[in-house]
């Protein structure tokens, strides 16, 4: 039986902020539980770190060998305010002392209403709106397509190329990359068509230009009429942080009005202070119908929500809408706890600081290196696109290099995009500045190295 390491303290951002490594990466406790794993846990299920956690928090994760790294990852986008956030676990403990699960569709309980008004508060446009609240953020897109065909009394959903919107039917369906997401997975959902994105770095073209291909597109082949909703991220994320080029939703979102579409932002990875707005629409100024909200919203609890228009959530059926563990307390409790940091600490500017700094090392390194073909992204939501020198053919293999050597390094970071060669950056606001510099520095030098 695996033991952890006798100086493990508890997580929060308490624990050291440094990198540092006492053993191989994975050290023999790790291994032990890799070994445990193979036998128990399908094979189908990865993770991309080769070692196991046993504490995090401030910007590091901790191994059960006593390893600490700079955590570049944050669980994908989630302890935006932290692991461990102090605030955030003294909510959820509190919560779990008085009662841990009624269902709120049997005796409802007021920390569901509570995140509620703060998230319809928080989500960009002035006009009444209401709140549902999930578990998940494929749940969350689900009952989005839900309320809008309700609300529409159409079928049709449009998505876009290179989209991430979950693994469940409907939403596999939505998601854009085959392997390995829908794989052998099939049939999906009828009545989920593709449009094309705005990708500056691969298209070249401007928002409009882009958003008027799209339109075409989508009128062509769909009709407006069909039309329930468009679902859109405003900044792709498991498809590679594809930054649309300005002016692209707007245009999108208006042609949405004109013609009684449901616009449906998927803020699931963007949201929650990510880049360096309480919502990434806020940054494009647009106000959509809907929004999908997950991941960073709870500190790390599982808590999702779709937030919008008043009319529109309330189109379908009385318990249309709902799900055992929907809203759960504890996760409202993280929820409420995390708002009011994302508040008290101005969440956002200090994903904006973070922005400048990785703009202005990761510009830096791209200058430096050819094989880094674009720098893009926005807040604490930043990746690199890997190409072969002087062309905008995918590295994937570089990518994978980089991710690998960086962790055995002590650095945690994430790849994505369709072709799998980009490397994306999504620190937790908690870290401290020369963590992420050094953590930074280590990235250099594996890039260096990496031939
Ligand atoms: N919408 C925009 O980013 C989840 C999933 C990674 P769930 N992204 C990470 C993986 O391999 O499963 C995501 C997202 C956007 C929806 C989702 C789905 O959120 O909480 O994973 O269901």
């Amino acid at each position: 039986m695996t033991t952890l390491s006798q100086d493990v303290s508890t997580g929060g951002p308490t624990l050291p902020q440094e990198i540092r490594l006492r053993t191989e990466v994975p050290g023999p406790l790790s291994r032990e539980l890799a070994a445990r794993r193979s036998a128990a846990v399908s094979a189908a299920v990865g993770s991309s770190m080769p070692f196991y956690a046993a504490t995090a928090g401030g910007g590091v994760v901790v191994d059960v060998d006593g390893n600490s790294y700079a955590d570049l990852g944050s669980g994908i986008a989630v302890t935006t305010v932290g692991n461990a956030d102090p605030a955030v676990a003294a909510a959820v403990a509190e919560q779990v002392a008085r009662f841990t699960h009624t269902c709120f569709m049997i005796t409802p309980y007021d920390s569901y209403v509570e995140v509620a008004e703060r998230l319809n508060a928080l989500t960009p446009g002035d006009f009444a709106k209401k709140t549902a609240l999930f578990s998940t953020g494929a749940e969350a897109v689900e009952n989005a397509v839900k309320v809008a065909r309700a609300h529409t009394g159409r079928q049709a959903v449009v998505v876009f190329d290179h989209a991430y919107h979950g693994r469940t039917n409907l939403t596999m369906a939505m998601t854009a990359k085959n392997m390995p997401y829908k794989n052998g997975f099939g049939p999906f959902a009828p009545e989920v068509y593709r449009a094309p994105l705005s990708y500056p770095f691969r298209d070249g073209l401007d928002g409009p230009t882009a958003a008027a291909r799209a339109i075409h597109t989508i009128e062509k082949q769909v009709g407006a009429a069909n039309l329930a909703a468009v679902v859109l991220e405003p900044i792709q994320g498991e498809g590679g942080f594809i930054v649309p080029a300005p002016g692209f939703l707007p245009a999108i979102a208006t042609w949405a009005k004109e013609n009684g579409v449901v616009f449906v932002a998927d803020e699931v990875q963007t949201g929650i202070a990510r880049t360096g707005a309480a919502f990434a629409s806020h940054l494009e100024g647009i106000e959509p119908d809907l929004v999908t909200i997950a991941k960073g919203v709870a500190g790390g609890l599982p808590l999702a929500a779709v937030t919008g228009r008043a009319e529109i959530m309330d189109a379908p059926v009385l318990g249309g809408l709902g799900g055992t563990y929907g809203g759960n307390p504890a996760a409202c409790a993280a929820a409420i706890a995390t708002l009011d940091t994302l508040e008290r600490e101005d969440l956002p500017a200090r994903a904006r600081r973070v922005e400048g700094i990785l703009f202005a090392r990761l510009r830096a390194l791209a200058a430096r290196d050819p094989r880094i073909g674009d720098v893009r992204g926005r807040g604490a939501m930043v990746a690199v696109e890997l190409v072969e020198p002087g062309t905008t053919t995918p590295d994937a293999a570089l990518a994978k290099r980089i991710a690998t050597d960086a962790a055995q390094h002590g650095v945690i970071v994430l790849t994505c995009g369709t072709d799998g060669n980009v490397l994306r950056f999504l620190p937790p606001l908690s870290i401290p500045d020369a963590l992420l510099e050094q953590a930074l520095d280590v990235l250099g030098t594996v890039f260096e190295n990496a031939h």
